[in-house]
């Protein structure tokens, strides 16, 4: 088999960065090693960036964000018994944010790339890159049992922090920087009516919890746990008790309990490797970098490293120019670090970490007022969580 631009990993990045290229004419192959139905069955992201909805829609595969997504502009920030919202739109001269689930941006992305007659191999296995440091690269994986090659002239690592494609970076050439978080988020998804009609992001003596949503009748909500928790501890009326007792009493009022449909625990770690790009491997999402969910950055920022890399390789082929490939590790690392600064300071202000001392506390709730009551401060806030410019 041979194609251009091989893609390694079917969930938003590849997916997105695929429709792109045959969209501008450029032949790609996505190998997924999970069926579709998996991919889609995980729960993650819900809030979209203006660079990402853009995306989209010039990837074909905006209609049903157009019709279903929900334009926020605004959220609340809540600190013991004290609320404040950020008003990103009064903040940030008129941007807003799009609350529409990962799981509709997958599933929207993979009809887009059926009605273009794009080939996505999903539960590819034993999936290995070579000679991605010549001008020859080649991807071998298992199919139906069977042995198979793809020769291309690109590989795009979109294979998540799990995946195989940083994993074949050459030794010693690869810098990771990491700080891993003594919680996570148990998130769970359930149809009733969302608690309010923006975010709800609070901070209190019990943890964080985040009130979300997914459409006026499906809410999502998390709650911060410890490291070493797990679902089976938690029943659904544990999980509803605990976030009432952790958000504003005027949203506890309006949480409407219900049977979870989706119920994880996801860990929250900073990560970022460096250098995004190895010969003609490029690394791009999650692949290279993770963000605790705190600053809604993991998926966005996944969107714009694909609009970096697809510039990059249009300029390539339709220009004969390499200057785009060139740039991109030093480029989308660039947006990337911002990203990564926001996502830990926003976790730093709004969780409670284990031995936090009272003077640590009383340094939170300075910050929070700070932001409270000063534009400057929440500038800062909105124009971080907007997204910051491509
Ligand atoms: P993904 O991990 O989504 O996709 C990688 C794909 O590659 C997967 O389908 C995988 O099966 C495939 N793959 C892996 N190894 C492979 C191999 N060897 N061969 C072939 N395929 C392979 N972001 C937010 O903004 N807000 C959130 O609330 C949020 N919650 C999250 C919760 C969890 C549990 C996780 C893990 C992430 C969360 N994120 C969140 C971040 C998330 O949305 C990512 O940023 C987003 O999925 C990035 O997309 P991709 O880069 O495509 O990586
Ligand atoms: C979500 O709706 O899943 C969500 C929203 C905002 C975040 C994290 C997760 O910061």
């Amino acid at each position: 088999m041979r194609t251009q631009v091989a893609i390694i990993g079917a969930g938003p990045s590849g997916l997105l960065l695929g429709q792109l290229l045959t969209r501008a004419g450029i032949d790609n192959v996505i190998l997924e090693r999970r069926s579709a139905e998996y991919v889609l069955s995980r729960i993650r992201a819900g809030v979209l960036e203006r660079g990402m909805v853009d995306l989209l829609h010039e990837a074909g595969a905006g209609e049903r964000l157009a019709k279903l997504g929900l334009t926020h502009d605004g959220f609340t920030i809540a600190f013991d018994e004290a609320s404040h919202r950020i008003d990103i739109a009064g903040l940030t001269g008129g941007k807003a944010v799009t609350v529409y689930g990962q799981t509709e941006v997958t599933a929207d992305l993979m009809d887009a790339r059926k009605r273009a007659n794009g080939v996505t191999i999903y539960e590819a296995e034993d999936v290995t890159l070579h000679d991605f440091d010549g001008a020859r690269p080649r991807v071998a994986f298992v199919q139906d049992g069977v042995a198979k090659e793809l020769s291309c002239d690109f590989i795009a690592g979109c294979d998540g922090y799990h995946g195989v494609s940083r994993a074949s970076a050459p030794a010693g050439v690869l810098k990771e920087f990491e700080r891993v978080y003594p919680f996570g988020w148990l998130g769970v998804l359930v149809d009733t009516p969302p608690a309010a009609h923006e975010l709800v992001y609070a901070s209190g003596e019990r943890g964080f919890a985040l009130c979300s949503m997914r459409s006026p009748t499906r809410s999502r909500y998390y709650v911060q746990v410890p490291l070493d928790e797990t679902i089976e501890n938690w029943s659904d009326d544990r999980f509803f008790d605990e976030l009432r007792r952790r958000v504003p009493a005027g949203v506890a009022a309006n949480v409407k309990s219900g049977p979870s449909i989706e119920k994880s625990i996801a860990p929250l770690r900073s990560f970022v490797a460096e250098p995004m790009r190895f010969g003609r491997l490029f690394l791009a999402g999650d692949a290279a970098h993770i963000v605790p969910p705190t600053g809604a950055k993991g998926l966005n920022l996944a969107a714009s490293d694909v609009r970096y890399l697809f510039d990059a390789l249009r300029e390539h082929y339709l220009d004969r120019s390499a200057a785009g490939l060139d740039a991109y590790s030093a480029r989308a690392l660039a947006r990337v670090w911002k990203a990564e600064r926001f996502s830990w300071w926003m976790t730093g202000l709004l969780h409670l970490f284990p031995g936090e001392t009272p003077f640590d506390r009383r340094v939170r709730r300075a910050e929070f007022d700070y932001i409270a009551q000063s534009n400057h401060a929440a500038s800062a806030v909105a124009e971080n969580y907007v997204g910051l410019p491509y």
